[in-house]
């Protein structure tokens, strides 16, 4: 997506090819433990899941998925062994419903490889940190219903294809671009139908926005200094520092016609660090494992908007153009 306008389009307007498999087959897009956690819900509701993997083992096309469930998901066991169908993006089944849970820099191109599989009316769900990728998604897959979705759920891989669920929270879906409902009812009823609840919104983008204004205050801190999201708030050097980015996100947020947002960043940024106080955030762990980071669907989306208005980004900018280097290499 470039600037934060959203072409006009209606999930509504969009038939769904039927298909014969009832419920319908739920293809998981992404092997990380977001993929593994949603294909084992799915799986333990009776939806048939099916894990798109970039690189499936070369024999198995049937696989198990250990799951350590928290005891609030109801599944009365310390650790399950899930049966999922594992197909690589070269499989022919088509794809009727898609939860894609990839990093957002692997999304564009594992949706292009996936399009020619996408039924038309199929729903695909985008469920990845950050924005600006949602209008390519939607342009690479013009006959799909398109929708978001943010989670607070925790999950983190113990081994491949063996995931902890490690906090419990919720998952809104909306339609994209937002608006009427689109569908989002029936697709959250059918998705959250596992032990992971879904709830849907009428406009998910608020949300959106507010997510990502959190991970702008945390998630490239974290990732620079090397520390916790807790010590963001309890080293004086980093709190400075901290205070002042939620300052300058406010303003952005506000000249960018968010009032409400604005007036909350600083209270819920604080509120998710210290909720989240030993965890070290997404970008800190891709950037020590030399993957990508997501900070240009993250604080990269939020200069580009800024900027677009005219609006200065100082803190913001540096902090991307920091992570970036330190992406290709370089040290700070
Ligand atoms: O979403 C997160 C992330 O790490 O990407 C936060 C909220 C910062 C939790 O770690």
């Amino acid at each position: 997506m470039s600037g934060s306008g959203f072409a006009i389009r209606d999930n509504a307007l969009m038939k769904e090819t039927p298909t014969s498999t009832t419920p319908a087959a739920w293809h998981v897009l992404g092997g990380g433990a977001m993929g593994c956690l949603w294909a084992c819900s799915l799986a333990t509701a009776g939806h048939p899941a099916r894990l798109l993997l970039r690189q499936p083992p070369a024999c198995a096309t049937d696989s198990d998925i250990t799951l350590s469930p928290r005891p609030t998901d109801g599944l009365h066991k310390q650790s399950l062994q899930i049966p999922v169908r594992i197909e690589g993006a070269g499989d022919a089944t088509p794809i009727t419903r898609l939860l894609a849970c990839t990093k957002a820099p692997d999304l564009l191109p594992a949706l292009a490889d996936l399009a020619p599989r996408v039924v038309d009316g199929a729903a695909v769900v985008l469920l990845q940190n950050g924005m600006g990728f949602h209008a390519e998604a939607a342009a690479l897959l013009p006959r799909a219903r398109i929708f978001c979705a943010l989670t607070t759920e925790g999950a983190y891989l113990q081994s491949r294809l063996s995931v902890r669920h490690a906090g419990s929270g919720e998952t809104l879906l909306g339609a994209f671009p937002g608006g009427a409902d689109g569908g989002a009812a029936q697709l959250a009823a059918e998705l959250g139908c596992g032990f992971l609840p879904v709830r849907p919104v009428e406009n998910i983008l608020p949300s959106l926005w507010a997510k990502l204004a959190i991970n702008c205050a945390i998630n490239p801190l974290t990732a620079l200094h090397g520390c916790t999201n807790g010590e963001l708030l309890e080293r004086p050097g980093l709190r400075s520092e901290f205070d002042a980015l939620c300052t300058e996100i406010s303003g952005l947020l506000a000249g960018l016609g968010h009032p409400l947002l604005a007036s909350a960043v600083a209270a819920d940024a604080v509120r998710v660090a210290r909720a989240t106080a030993a965890n070290r955030s997404s970008m800190l762990q891709d950037l020590e494992a030399g993957r990508r980071t997501e900070i240009r669907y993250i604080t990269g989306f939020l200069c580009q908007n800024a900027k677009a208005a005219g609006l200065p980004c100082p803190r913001n900018d540096a902090l991307f153009r920091a992570v970036r280097q330190r992406e290709h290499g370089g040290q700070p």
